[in-house]
């Protein structure tokens, strides 16, 4: 039975169709990278990065760190979601929480529509990296709420809807540094401000995830699971290496892992994801789908430096995930 994409239709979606003579399950946009690091005069780089769809348009919420080389959140409008105007000034987040907690950074934000509004999810600075939290409906004002979880943690993600009648998120407990370890957790929300009921989902495996893994994109609902691509961490004699792969998590109990690539779906080849800030890294932050194609875009940080865009239809990764499992 065919795979299905369980969501909107979104035909203007960027697209491109695989190159004859590539045989991966994931491609790369041939005009990559999309945005370069001095897109804004103040930016040093613009990478790990977050878009939706928004109307007949395309928002989202980047990271660009500054030419001070402070990490920092801006919002970003797009018709074509490949060619980006980034607003120059950062996301100042309004609310009690956000007077409270006060800024001292952000960075790898990943954006969602649930229900009413699109939440923002980010890796804020509070003593610590930990989760943060806003919505916004109109990607001017941010409203901020209370972190979701103490610190130590990163990569926040979202599920696009509730699931057993409440808001869902996976998340990566981390430590203040470069962490050299980190297995990916599940928990739920009644209201996006208390967390609990936090359940395993999966650990890092061998090769390209053998060190730490953390979710990407916002997952997405499919007939055979939600399909999340997600980031995994080898470490060379020269340092880290990222790369994504792919699993698909049962739909009503997410932590249950159906099946997980044991290769990965795309890693750092091309020069300027080899070559930049921080070498060889690709670092997947969000996915356009169409359920009527089952077309896919990944917008993907290259070498923390440049965002990329990479293609792969749903049918053809489910597929590839379950005959490459390592489970
Ligand atoms: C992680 C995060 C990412 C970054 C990656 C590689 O810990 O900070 O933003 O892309 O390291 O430097």
């Amino acid at each position: 039975m065919a795979v299905k994409i369980v969501g909107p239709e979104l035909p203007n979606i960027p697209w491109e169709e695989k190159p004859k003579d590539y045989s991966g399950v994931m491609w790369r946009y041939s005009k990559n990278p999309i945005i370069l690091r001095n897109l804004l005069p103040t930016s040093n780089s613009i990478f790990n990065s977050a878009v939706v769809p928004y109307g007949e348009e395309f928002r989202g919420v980047f990271r660009c760190d500054d030419t001070r080389r402070y990490m920092q959140l801006h919002a970003g409008r797009s018709r074509d979601g490949i060619h980006w105007e980034i607003n120059p000034e950062r996301i100042h987040f309004v609310g009690e929480a956000a007077q409270e907690l006060g800024w001292e950074y952000g960075y790898d934000p990943r954006v969602v529509w649930v229900e009413d509004r699109y939440w923002v999810t980010w890796c804020n600075g509070y003593h610590g990296p930990t989760i943060g939290v806003a919505w916004t409906q109109d990607f001017e004002t941010f409203h901020q709420l209370e972190n979701a979880f103490l610190p130590y943690n990163r990569n926040g993600v979202l599920f696009p809807r509730k699931i057993r009648g409440k808001y869902a998120m996976l998340s990566r407990p981390s430590d203040r540094g470069h962490t050299p370890w980190g297995d990916m957790f599940y928990s739920e929300s009644p209201d996006m401000i208390h967390w609990g009921c936090h359940r395993f989902v999966m650990a890092p495996a061998g090769g390209w995830q053998s060190t730490k893994i953390g979710a990407g994109p916002v997952p997405i609902e499919t007939t055979e699971g939600w399909l999340l691509i997600y980031h995994g961490v080898l470490t060379s004699c020269n340092g880290f290496v990222y790369s994504a792969g792919a699993a698909l998590l049962d739909i009503e109990q997410p932590w249950k892992v159906i099946a997980r690539t044991a290769p990965y779906i795309i890693s750092p080849q091309e020069l300027y994801e080899c070559v930049g800030d921080v070498p060889n890294v690709v670092f997947p932050c969000a996915a356009l789908a169409d359920s009527a194609t089952g077309r896919i875009a990944v917008y993907y940080g290259a070498a923390d430096t440049v965002t990329g865009l990479a293609f792969c239809h749903v049918e053809e990764l489910v597929e590839f995930t379950k005959q490459n499992s390592l489970v």
